[in-house]
């Protein structure tokens, strides 16, 4: 079977480049937009003249032009979407839900994947002021997706590895501790962390698997799924040096939210649910509309965490 033609849109961003690699690496005839609005973002332009030079077309078209979206959206057979997580002016939202019309009229997607990869907003319902944004805009392109009956994956990607792994999940640093590290509660709830190179390559396994089809994915590889502690204890092993620990009470965390900006709000409420509540990790993976990728794709060799975690010696 021939394989699917993808198209990364955000494929120059954190997650999107990974995704495009991941594309290429698996055989697929592979697409990034080139917007205009790039200007002089020369770094930009260089990341996409390379991926170029490695086999992927590039697609000249800006989100806000309709009718070039979708002669972009015509050439391919599935649509990824990595774009950012800019939540705070509905921009994203907005953008995303321009490439739905223009799927919508170009008619021959074989499947969607919006722009996800973090907690299934579907399961954060009851999630906190201001990041509960996050989960709405998502659940708001699923409601357009499914009413458009446009055939999708999404995938549930947890903590990419380099914002939540090195740092032992400090906030407002990606370098580890030194000395000390705070605690979030207990420290024994379980969070799910994960190689974004896994994350994409999970990502692109799905696009043309029918076992993805309408279906949410997790992402849980097994060895990955640690508390706090663990982490902690990994990262001691590999440095030979033992941390203090700081235990921080959940209504001290969450108080800390005040007087902080918007975006160290969201990550507060954010942490919360992950570190206190465990929104990762309290629920099974067992009806009909979901599946776990590393089941689906045992043939997929992940990094663990220990691993992962080397290079910051
Ligand atoms: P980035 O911030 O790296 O941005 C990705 C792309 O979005 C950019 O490369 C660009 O596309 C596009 N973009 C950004 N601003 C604009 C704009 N104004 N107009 C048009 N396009 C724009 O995204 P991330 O990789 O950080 O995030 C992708 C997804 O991953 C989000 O849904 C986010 O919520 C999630 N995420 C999850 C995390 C986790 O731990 N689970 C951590 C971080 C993010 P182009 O390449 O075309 O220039
Ligand atoms: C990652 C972060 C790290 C915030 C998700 C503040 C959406 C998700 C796991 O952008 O707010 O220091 O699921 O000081 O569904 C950010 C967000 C993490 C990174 C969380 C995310 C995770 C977004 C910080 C910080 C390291």
């Amino acid at each position: 079977m021939e394989k699917s033609r993808v198209l990364v849109v955000g494929g120059t961003g954190y997650i999107g480049r990974r995704i495009v690699k991941a594309s290429l690496a698996q055989g697929h005839k592979t697409y990034l937009l080139m917007r205009p609005e790039i200007g002089l973002d020369i770094d930009k332009l260089q990341m996409l003249l390379s991926f170029k030079a490695q086999g992927a077309r590039l697609l000249e078209a800006s989100l806000d032009d309709h009718r070039g979206l979708v002669a972009a959206v015509k050439q391919v057979d599935v649509v990824v979407s990595a774009m950012s997580g800019v939540h705070f002016r509905s921009h994203n939202l907005h953008l995303q839900l321009k490439l739905l019309e223009a799927i919508k009229e170009a008619g021959n997607v074989k499947r969607f994947l919006p722009s996800e990869f973090g907690m299934d907003p579907a399961r954060m319902g009851h999630a906190l002021e201001p990041g509960r944004i996050t989960f709405d805009e998502k659940m708001e392109i699923r409601r357009a997706i499914e009413e458009g009956n446009i055939p999708h994956t999404y995938i549930s990607a947890n903590c990419f590895a380099a914002y939540f792994v090195p740092n032992l999940c400090q906030m407002r640093t990606l370098l580890p501790p030194k000395e000390k590290v705070h605690v979030y509660g207990d420290g024994n709830v379980k969070a799910i962390f994960v190689d974004e190179d896994d994350i994409a390559a999970y990502t692109i396994k799905c696009v043309d698997d029918p076992l993805a089809l309408n279906k949410t994915i997790y992402l849980r590889p097994q060895e990955n799924i640690l508390s706090q502690n663990e982490l902690i204890a990994k990262w001691e092993k590999l440095s030979g040096k033992v941390l203090k620990k700081i235990p921080i009470p959940s209504d001290e965390f969450l108080a800390s939210m005040k007087g902080t900006d918007l975006a160290n709000q969201v990550g507060i409420g954010h942490y919360y649910h992950i570190f206190y509540e465990g929104c990762l990790t309290n629920f099974d993976i067992r009806d009909d509309g979901e599946e776990e990728a590393s089941l689906l794709y045992p043939e997929v060799q992940y990094t663990r965490m220990d691993e992962y975690m080397q290079c910051y010696l």
